[in-house]
């Protein structure tokens, strides 16, 4: 069978993590531009392929009715260990792909295994090093979002649309969600307003777009999703993001955060919490302890000698 993918030339395995049933692979798919009788452009593509989560109850039945074959690890007493192979389904997704086409070299680093380090990324080195990096990350990385709040991608997809230009934002599935599995809900909230890069923007005159968000998105999860409580949804917002235009994953409480390190999640309540009864310029004044890949352009950035 014949679908976008079987032109997918495999050059190495980025990344491979047996608990969560990823794998991640590096190779090549044609241009998608090339395809009109120009020579074949191959261009750097990246597959994430995940395990799908098990539905609880599938279309045909429950899961073991699709158990075609079932070979014995080991048996003792009342206890026993197989390997089983499922039944083909049209209707039961074995797998979930996201695909990164053409995919840049910082794409290439974030989902290339990597030794994770402990790093303080102080106020100063953030203004005088980190900052300048940001302003200079190219608005393209970003095209994605700009392609939500200006109509042309994902409308379809759209949950909840607040258009107020200083406190609204849009809700829609995050790419990571499987779309149906409510114990691993996921959702991103987009904000309208584009002058805030990151967590370290946030001023006193974010809160009212920082409390709306928390109110509606709590409001609206369990309106659209029943089955998912007010108090079963995580508002969270990452440092550092991967795309420096703020925004707020909104998620399942038991959802397990793939990628998600120590250190790099900050809960919503409590941004606001710091802000309003800490101080307005929390996050400037700050020092922030995450961890990060040794790959990240960051952590040179922060663990590089700071000249005067
Ligand atoms: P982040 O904190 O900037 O980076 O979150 P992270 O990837 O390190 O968590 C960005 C979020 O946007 C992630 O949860 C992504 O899965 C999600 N995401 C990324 N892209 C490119 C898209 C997209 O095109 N559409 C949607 N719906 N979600 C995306």
């Amino acid at each position: 069978m014949t679908h976008e993918l079987a032109a997918f030339n495999f050059t190495r395995v980025l990344n491979e993590d047996p608990i969560l049933k990823t794998l991640t692979l590096l190779g090549t798919l044609p241009s998608p531009t090339a395809v009109n009788g120009e020579a074949n452009t191959q261009e750097s593509a990246i597959l994430i392929i995940e395990r799908s989560a098990f539905p609880v109850q599938t279309a045909t039945g429950h899961v073991a009715q699709r158990i075609a074959t079932l070979a014995t690890l080991g048996k003792n007493d009342i206890y026993s260990w197989w390997t089983a192979i499922l039944a083909q389904s049209q209707l039961e997704p074995d797998l979930k792909i996201s695909v990164i086409h053409p995919a840049t070299e910082a794409h290439i680093v974030k989902y290339s295994k990597q030794e994770r380090k402990m790093v303080t990324e102080t106020a100063e080195i953030y203004r005088a090093r980190v900052l300048p990096w940001i302003e200079n990350q190219p608005k393209s990385r970003i095209q994605w979002v700009y392609n939500i709040l200006n109509g042309s991608k994902e409308q379809d997809d759209i949950l909840f649309r607040d258009n107020d230009p200083d406190t609204g934002f849009i809700v829609l599935p995050d790419s990571k969600w499987d779309r149906k599995t409510l114990s691993s809900l996921y959702l991103l909230a987009i904000s309208m307003r584009s002058d805030v890069r990151s967590m370290r923007d946030l001023t006193t005159k974010h809160l009212p777009m920082l409390k709306n968000i928390r109110e509606k998105a709590l409001k609206m999860v369990p309106e659209k999703f029943p089955g998912v409580a007010s108090d079963e949804v995580r508002l969270f917002v990452h440092y550092h993001p991967s795309y420096y235009h703020f925004h707020v994953h909104i998620t399942h409480v038991q959802a397990q955060v793939p990628g998600s390190t120590v250190g790099q999640s900050h809960l919503l309540e409590n941004i606001i919490d710091n802000i309003e009864h800490i101080d307005p310029d929390y996050y400037s004044k700050i020092n922030l302890r995450f961890a990060l890949g040794v790959n990240h352009p960051v952590y040179a950035l922060v663990t590089g000698e700071l000249s005067n």
